[in-house]
């Protein structure tokens, strides 16, 4: 098999481990994960640099999951690449951060799979995140602290400090007043190591966007100065590596790239609010991995709890 033809089953291995911990949980977003998986497949296996053995790298590559509703999509990402458990004093601990055992018990009390990504509880997660916009704003200081680094302590013939910082926000992040103010900062800052990464689904909890949120969101960061970029369909892998090159090839900017996404994409609900916050349901997951291609067998078949958390 070449590396082409494992791409589709990988993003499609995402997708489907999302739906079934939404599944068992009877709790969750799947949507997001659904729509975005190609993104952050292409992201975290071409372009996100990081030790899965050693995940405190101090130069590692930065993921920020800003829209933390879709926490399955990290916990699934965690899962995937084998990312390694420490503890709080960073002692790497020798088991996986997220085993297939954690997806099962996603949202379920002292879960390592809460329903939000939560800093120092789960190994991986680099910043708390679930208020919508916190993870974009607080990915601007993080790029501000990774340049600062690199102007303490790199030396003309030494690198030490030159990681960058991708944020993944949804439109929900984008309508909160707190993201203007750090993208307005970003580009004064001249933050050339920041990526955010918009999944434009044209769907939020209430319904679709037309109703509260028709800006330019493209045209609004260029007046701030930012590099703009637009995939038009998250499911062109190519495309979406393309505009990851234009971030890396930017020196002066931090890089916007919208993304075209269909939330719920391949389930019965896909483009639809419907597939925003509820669980697809044992037919619809079953629907969604026909679509896909994946075994049907899976999230039905896990263990099946109450939901402890929501949001
Ligand atoms: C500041 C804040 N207000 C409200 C919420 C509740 N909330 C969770 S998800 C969501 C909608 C998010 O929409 P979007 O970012 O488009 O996510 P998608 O529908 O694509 O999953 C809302 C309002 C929140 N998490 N944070």
């Amino acid at each position: 098999m070449s590396s082409n033809d494992l791409e589709t089953p990988s993003v499609n291995t995402i997708r489907t481990l999302c739906m079934d911990a939404i599944l068992a949980a009877n709790s969750g977003h799947p949507g997001t994960p659904m729509g975005i998986a190609p993104v952050a497949y292409t992201l975290w296996q071409r372009f996100l640099r990081f030790d899965p053995a050693d995940p405190i790298w101090p130069n590692r590559d930065r993921f920020v999951l800003s829209e933390g509703h879709a926490s399955a999509l990290l916990w699934s990402l965690l899962h995937l690449t084998g990312v390694q458990a420490v503890d709080p004093d960073y002692e790497v601990l020798g088991r996986p951060a997220v085993t297939l055992d954690d997806l099962r018990t996603f949202r379920q009390l002292g879960s390592r799979c809460p329903g939000h990504p939560e800093y120092r509880w789960t190994s991986g997660v680099e910043t708390t995140t679930g208020r919508l916009g916190q993870g974009v704003a607080t990915s601007v200081g993080t790029a501000i602290a990774g340049l600062w680094l690199a102007a303490r302590y790199n030396r003309d013939d030494f690198t030490v400090f030159d990681f960058d910082v991708y944020a993944m926000a949804g439109d929900g992040c984008m309508m909160e007043g707190i993201s203007s103010e750090a993208a307005s900062l970003a580009a004064h800052q001249r933050l050339s190591n920041l990526c955010w990464i918009y999944d434009s689904n044209r769907v939020t909890i209430e319904g679709h966007t037309d109703i509260a949120f028709t800006e330019d969101v493209a045209a609004w960061f260029i007046g701030y100065g930012w590099n703009v970029t637009t995939v038009a369909d998250a499911n062109d892998l190519d495309a979406v590596a393309r505009a990851l090159h234009t971030f890396k090839s930017e020196n002066e900017r931090p890089t916007l790239i919208v993304v075209h996404s269909h939330i719920g994409y391949g389930s019965p609900v896909e483009d639809t609010p419907k597939a925003h916050g509820a669980p697809f349901g044992v037919e619809g997951v079953k629907s969604a991995k026909r679509f896909l291609g994946m075994p049907e067998l899976g999230g039905a078949t896990w263990r099946r709890t109450s939901p402890c958390s929501s949001g």
